[in-house]
């Protein structure tokens, strides 16, 4: 499907989204959003895509949401259409792991797209900010909560109090970001990691996000049991018996997703 705001390609069941606003710096506007669930639902439900990758341009990922479009809505305007609500759920909702590959700015409501991603790569050019202050606003799309929750406290604060950016090297010292690769090699580097997630069983890929996100919304004792009850759960799954009878008879797994 062709959309004025995203390219999408599907390779070795690895989809690629990247977001396309290149007069904008990707910056986030209704239209964007709403092809960007549709993108990401039309992926959830392709059985050729196993694993998804969000990435920008080499400039920017995303300078965040589009100021243009929203510097004159009014308070009713915003709270009744839910901006930006809707168009961000279904990134919540999707089984399937999706990564985000970020070079350049990531900004505002770029810097939370990525984090609601379920890992980011990022480029040696990366920068993370939160500078909605700068624009007397504040985060809206979860940047006090998931930023405070990936950093810390006291560094959650100085980013979004000063709206100062992180660079790369910062960011993976923080814990927001899962490595630091050259800006020219990102996409590579993500698809790579990319299908080797598409290699693994999709039962236990989904049983992986279930649990890790679980430790953001419960407390340890609960997430553990959880854990413990998804681990048992998949015993009852073929792939457990490949996966497990592969690595005994020094093999590789072939998964079928039983
Ligand atoms: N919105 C709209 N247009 C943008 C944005 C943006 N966020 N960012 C950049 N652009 C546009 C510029 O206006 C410019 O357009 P034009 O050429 O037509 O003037 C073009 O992109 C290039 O930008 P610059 O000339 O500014 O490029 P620089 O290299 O000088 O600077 C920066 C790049 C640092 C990225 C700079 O553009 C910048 O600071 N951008 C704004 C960053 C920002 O404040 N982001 C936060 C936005 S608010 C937000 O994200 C809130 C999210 C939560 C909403 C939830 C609602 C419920």
């Amino acid at each position: 499907m062709a959309y004025e705001t995203l390219i999408v390609e599907i390779e070795d069941d690895v989809a690629l989204i990247r977001l396309n606003r290149p007069d904008a710096m990707n910056a986030l506007n209704s239209k964007l959003l709403e092809e960007l669930g549709d993108a990401l639902a039309g992926a959830e439900s392709n059985d050729k895509v196993r694993c998804i990758v969000l990435t920008g341009s080499d400039k920017a990922f995303a300078a965040g949401a589009d100021i243009k479009e929203m510097s004159e809505k009014s308070f009713v305007e915003v709270f009744t259409s839910d901006l930006f609500g809707a168009g961000t759920e279904t990134m919540l909702r999707c089984r399937k792991p999706i990564i985000a590959a970020v070079a350049g700015y990531a900004l505002g409501g770029g810097c939370e797209l990525a984090m609601m991603c379920d890992f980011i790569i990022a480029a040696d050019n990366a920068k993370f900010g939160q500078p909605e202050i700068n624009l007397g606003v504040v985060a809206g799309i979860g940047g006090t909560q998931r930023l405070t929750r990936l950093v810390g406290k006291s560094k959650s604060m100085d980013m979004h109090l000063t709206g100062r950016f992180m660079d790369a090297a910062e960011a993976e010292r923080s814990g927001l970001i899962s490595r630091v690769v050259p800006a020219a090699k990102l996409v590579p580097e993500a698809m790579a990691a990319a299908r080797k997630i598409a290699e693994k069983s999709a039962l236990a890929t989904m049983a992986v996000k279930e649990a890790v996100n679980r430790s953001y919304e419960t407390t340890l004792r609960e997430g553990l049991l959880f854990e413990r009850r998804l681990f048992h759960a998949l015993f009852a799954t073929e792939d457990q018996k490949e996966g497990m009878n592969a690595f005994l008879e020094k093999r590789q797994p072939q998964f079928r997703d039983k």
